[in-house]
């Protein structure tokens, strides 16, 4: 019980100890958080006017690629990965990982992978060109092959990771909760985190059989992807959405279960339809599966399949609706405080409404063929992923920093991280609706005239945006470094659960003996 870490470099690189692994990967994924965001500083800085004036449109095209894929699979899943290790064991009362040397492999992994992906912006042919999905041939036929190889080789390297991290996770929630701690008294963010952890089970298989397809069709003489050889590019579509549409469930009901948490807490009042939530999360995981070609409405597909994937994509409104309605609901007449967990909990609340409803116009099939890889798009899934995921990430970090530190953060430097990024991200994002369903197509450097001011405004909210993230480091820091001292178990008034019951700082070793639920 009384051993502590190691010491040095070795902690970090030996550590089985899941707070440790958590603020390792909370770490990766702000450095990789930040690599992206330069990517899209370039992106928008060439799109601040029209014309073209600072990067070569090869080079714009990788960083479109870039960003998406280091925002996904380096920047968000590992940050809610992170959470999930800092936070599980100490939510349900086990003293760590139920598999604790696979964890480390998990973390370890990562960053090789993506300094691959990032070595490719030095080889002779560039990063990949073809976008985050990477449709084939754009990525197989047209691609430099030594770039695609890498690229292959690293997201191979991503999906091991997030299988054992996933595997992980499962085996940690079904056996080492707390005596008397049933699956339906486990915190949502357990509960959201262990559908999440299935899904990612199913589907990142589904990847790795698309990327091998893709290495066959570049050094095996096979043509999955290749139509003179008898394949076709619109299985890669088909496969790669398998997996994709999933994905973007992967990423954003963690950020559900961090609402979950933070939404009671400072409404002082519990959760409002609990069993409901977790049937909802659940039902929401289970349709993701069959609405995968809402992404393919434009690539010729029979009207049946058209409708059948335009009504199943609309019936997930269904659950996501009464996660809405019961959050609405836990605030309802609740004496509720706005501190900084719970202004980024409402911005959520709020503009992750707004992603949801851009969803269902996007699900309608008829009118998909207007807004298709136009800047609504763009527009569509920023307001999910970040004001969705990212948004909810900030009140994680700020609603549990004291805990994992025994420090406070200051709430007014705090609030203007919050009001910055706020009206940063909606000057970005939101004026993009509109370009969009006037017809600017996304992923190209340079536009049409008419499309000048909104593209202005856009580029100036990304940079303000992408400022008041550097302040999010330094709040960090300061507070890691001099912020006020909080001893007490809870920060928070309205605060439940276990992980409040423990001290602050949280010990390096919590429940040697599990607490018991009642
Ligand atoms: C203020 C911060 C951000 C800015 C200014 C920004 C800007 C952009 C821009 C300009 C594009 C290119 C759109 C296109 O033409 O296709 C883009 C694409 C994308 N962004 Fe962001 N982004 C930001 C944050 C994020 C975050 C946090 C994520 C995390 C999920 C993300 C995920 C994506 C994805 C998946 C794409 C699609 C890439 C592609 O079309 O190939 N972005 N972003
Ligand atoms: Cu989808």
């Amino acid at each position: 019980m009384a051993h502590g870490p190691a010491k040095g470099i070795r902690r970090w690189l030996y550590t089985t100890n899941h707070k440790d692994i958590g603020s390792l990967y909370l770490w990766f994924s702000f450095a990789m958080f930040i690599l992206g965001g330069a990517f899209a500083m370039i992106i928008r800085a060439e799109l601040f006017q029209p014309g073209m004036q600072l990067v070569e449109p090869e080079f714009f095209n990788q960083m479109t690629t870039m960003h998406g894929l280091v925002m996904v699979f380096g920047a968000i899943m590992p940050a809610f990965v992170g959470l999930a290790n800092w936070m599980i064991p100490m939510m349900i009362g086990a003293p760590d990982m139920a598999l604790p040397r696979m964890n480390n492999l998990s973390f370890w992994l990562l960053p090789p992978a993506f300094l691959m992906l990032a070595a490719t912006l030095f080889t002779e042919g560039g990063a990949p060109q073809a976008g985050w999905t990477f449709y084939a041939p754009l990525s197989t036929t047209y691609a430099n092959p030594l770039t695609a190889t890498i690229f292959i080789f690293a997201v191979h390297t991503m999906g091991a990771s997030s299988i054992m991290g996933s595997i992980n996770i499962i085996a940690t929630i079904l056996n080492m909760r707390a005596p008397g701690m049933s699956y339906m008294k486990m915190p949502l963010f357990v509960w959201t985190w262990l559908i999440t952890a299935f899904l990612l089970v199913a589907v990142m298989p589904v990847l790795a059989g698309a990327v091998t397809m893709m290495l066959m069709d570049i050094h095996g003489g096979t043509s999955f992807f290749d139509a003179a050889g008898g394949g076709d590019p619109v299985l890669f579509q088909h496969v790669f959405w398998f997996f994709g549409h999933p994905e973007v469930y992967i990423i954003i009901l963690p950020a559900f279960g961090v609402i979950s948490q933070i939404i009671p807490t400072f409404s002082r009042k519990p959760l409002f339809g609990y069993s409901s939530m977790v049937y909802a999360t659940a039902s929401i995981a289970l349709l993701s599966f069959i609405v995968w070609a809402h992404h393919m409405f434009t690539v010729g597909m029979p009207l049946a399949g058209e409708l059948f994937f335009m009504y199943a994509t609309m019936l997930i409104a269904v659950p996501t609706g009464v996660k809405v309605f019961n959050w609405i609901a836990t605030m309802f007449k609740g004496s509720i405080t706005f501190e900084t967990p719970m202004l980024f909990s409402l911005a959520f609340l709020v503009l992750f409404t707004i992603g949801g409803f851009t969803g269902v116009m996007l699900s309608i099939a008829p009118a998909d063929f207007q807004y298709h890889d136009s800047y609504f798009v763009v527009a569509h899934f920023h307001y999910v992923m970040v004001a969705g995921a990212v948004f909810s990430m900030s009140a994680a970090v700020y609603y549990w920093l004291p805990k994992w530190t025994g420090r406070m953060y200051s709430e007014p430097l705090a609030q203007v991280h919050f009001w910055t990024s706020f009206i940063g991200f909606n000057l970005t994002f939101f004026p993009q609706h509109f370009v969009g369903l006037a017809g600017m197509p996304r992923r190209y450097s340079d536009y049409a005239l008419q499309f000048a001011d909104y593209n202005m405004i856009s580029s100036c909210g990304a940079f303000l945006y992408g400022i008041s993230q550097i302040l999010f480091l330094v709040i960090i820091i300061l507070t890691i470094k001099g912020g006020k001292k909080t001893t007490a178990d809870k920060t928070w008034e309205g605060a439940e659960g276990l992980e409040w019951t423990v001290p602050s700082p949280a010990p390096y070793h919590t429940f040697s003996t599990p607490p018991t639920v009642k």
